[in-house]
């Protein structure tokens, strides 16, 4: 099981989320190809402040805002070719029900208790702050994300989060890639060694959450602080406090893909839920970084929000994928800027991958009656080829395993340098006449070298690594991880279809 966060349902997908979703996407792919059964899962975090005041401003029922919100994101899956198995949506029954669950496990085990919070707020981070975390700025405070706080004072249950701060310390010693990549594990790991405090679990001063148990409320109705709530999607997901059932296997979760600014929430308070309810911690937080337009933060105010359905269709949903995961280091912040894509789009893919399928593809059209070309005696260069393409899929495996897929997408394009190199320095096209068997072994090597390259290559880009294994006749059933090897090597003398370009260069507007 793998899954995003779930974006708050009060304002449109932005690039963060698009970002978050390729990112999800492709390793969910990767496994499926590598033949594990997958649970790929998203979601809509629907209750909380934020929203019932967004959805006020607006004029709109909170049920309707969350609506519409739910359907801006369904449509952003779609175009980005992300669709997830399963979408949770934090106002289902499904959900609730597990929620309700989650409370009473941990008010069995004693870990809830009734008191009154005073302190600070931030609605839009649906967080609470210590005094000595703010800032102040013309007499109004402000957390640390730079949000503003409000004094919140109302009685409320507290989760004694306390008394988990050594069994977390112990959990991140013996699993130490709980939290990954490594500096953020480290900021967890400072921060819960500084002692942690209770946390306020319910709220009383507005009602747009899941209610507490009916035994649990007070002179007052209490909903639910919306991160137990938002947080427990992921058991949702999987019935796995609830009905049981077939998909209740995949809890623990394997990661959970999250931005930098809620690892808190997923390193610590989420642990810490799990282990006063007795249920299995998920096996790994992948963290990834931040995305800025040219270096500034997106912000309605500045105008750089950018829809992402408008950038797949600009530079083509496959195009944006493989600039996501090639461009950002994963796990650090990243910038894109049109030049960025746009010179990701021309000298990786058209330039690159493009040319070497283009040119070695139309000549078997042309020279070797449209079938896969005979392979007569190897060269050292052909082996040594050969067997660089070989290792690719281990190598992208092994990065895979550390999420880090601009690793694994720097290996294949390492390789199609090489493979370009070598097509170059053969020159199959000089061998026609003179020697019509070398020129044929030369082009059995390299379709051969592509097919290797594009099976690994269809998790970061689906669509375009499944038309390159359409244009070498590679079989739906031999596409996956398992049939990369030898032993399915391209078959001489099968027939291929008749090539067509597969990356075209970007033209800006004016050349068009
Ligand atoms: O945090 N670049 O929702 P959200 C990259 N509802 N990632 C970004 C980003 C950016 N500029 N801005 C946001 C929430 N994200 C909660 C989650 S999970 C139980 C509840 C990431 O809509 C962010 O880090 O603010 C988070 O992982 C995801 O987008 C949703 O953010």
């Amino acid at each position: 099981m793998i899954s995003t966060a779930i974006p708050y349902a009060n304002g449109a997908p932005h690039i963060g989320h698009a970002y978050e979703r390729i990112a999800t996407d492709a390793f969910a792919r990767w496994k499926r190809l590598d033949g594990y059964d997958v649970l790929f899962v998203t979601g809509m975090d629907e209750h909380g402040q934020k929203m019932q005041r967004t959805a006020e401003k607006e004029g709109l029922t909170p049920w309707a805002l969350a609506d519409r919100t739910a359907a801006q994101f369904a449509r952003m899956g779609e175009a980005l070719n992300a669709r997830a198995d399963d979408i949770v949506r934090t106002t289902q029954a499904r959900h609730k029900e597990t929620v309700l669950e989650m409370w009473r496990r941990m008010e069995a085990n004693g870990d809830l208790y009734l008191s009154k919070y005073a302190g600070w707020y931030s609605v839009r981070d649906e967080a609470y702050y210590d005094e000595d975390e703010l800032t102040e700025r013309d007499g109004k405070r402000f957390a640390p994300t730079g949000t503003p706080v409000e004094w919140v004072e109302e009685e409320s249950w507290f989760f004694k989060l306390s008394a988990y701060a050594e069994k977390l310390l112990a959990h991140y010693a013996a699993h130490p890639r709980f939290i990954t990549p490594e500096h953020y594990r480290n900021e967890i790991v400072a921060f819960v060694k500084r002692g942690l405090t209770d946390l306020s679990v319910s709220r009383t001063t507005f009602d747009w959450g899941i209610e507490i148990p009916p035994s649990a409320h007070t002179s007052a109705k209490h909903v639910m602080y919306v991160w137990v709530d938002a947080l427990t999607n992921y058991v949702t997901a999987t019935g796995y406090l609830t009905e049981g059932g077939n998909k209740a296997r995949f809890w623990p979760a394997d990661a959970h893909v999250i931005g930098k600014d809620i690892t808190r929430f997923h390193a610590i308070y989420w642990p810490a839920f799990l282990m006063s309810a007795g249920a299995p911690l998920p096996k790994q937080v992948v963290v990834h970084g931040f995305l800025f337009s040219k270096g500034e933060k997106m912000s309605k105010s500045v105008g750089n929000v950018v829809d992402p359905i408008d950038l797949a269709e600009r530079y083509g949903v496959d195009q944006l994928r493989y600039f996501f995961l090639r461009e950002i280091p994963f796990g650090q912040d990243g910038n894109y800027s049109h030049e960025a894509i746009v010179n990701r789009i021309n000298a990786d893919l058209a330039n690159d991958l493009g040319n070497l399928a283009q040119r070695s593809l139309s000549m078997i059209a042309k020279n070797c009656m449209g079938a896969v070309p005979r392979k007569h005696a190897l060269t050292d260069a052909d082996r040594d080829i050969l067997a660089q393409a070989a290792d690719v899929l281990a190598k992208a495996r092994a990065a895979m395993e550390d999420y880090a897929p601009h690793h694994a997408l720097a290996e294949i394009f390492r390789i199609v340098a090489e493979a370009n190199r070598y097509f170059a320095g053969e020159e199959p096209w000089a061998k026609k006449k003179s020697d019509p068997a070398r020129m044929e072994t030369i082009l059995y090597v390299t379709a051969e070298t592509l097919r290797r390259l594009a099976i690994p290559l269809q998790p970061f880009m689906p669509e375009s690594a499944g038309k390159l294994l359409d244009l070498l006749d590679v079989g739906p059933d031999e596409r996956d991880f398992a049939h990369a090897d030898e032993a399915n090597a391209l078959q001489e003398g099968a027939p291929l279809p008749p090539p067509t370009p597969v990356f075209p260069r970007f033209l800006e507007e004016e050349a068009r």
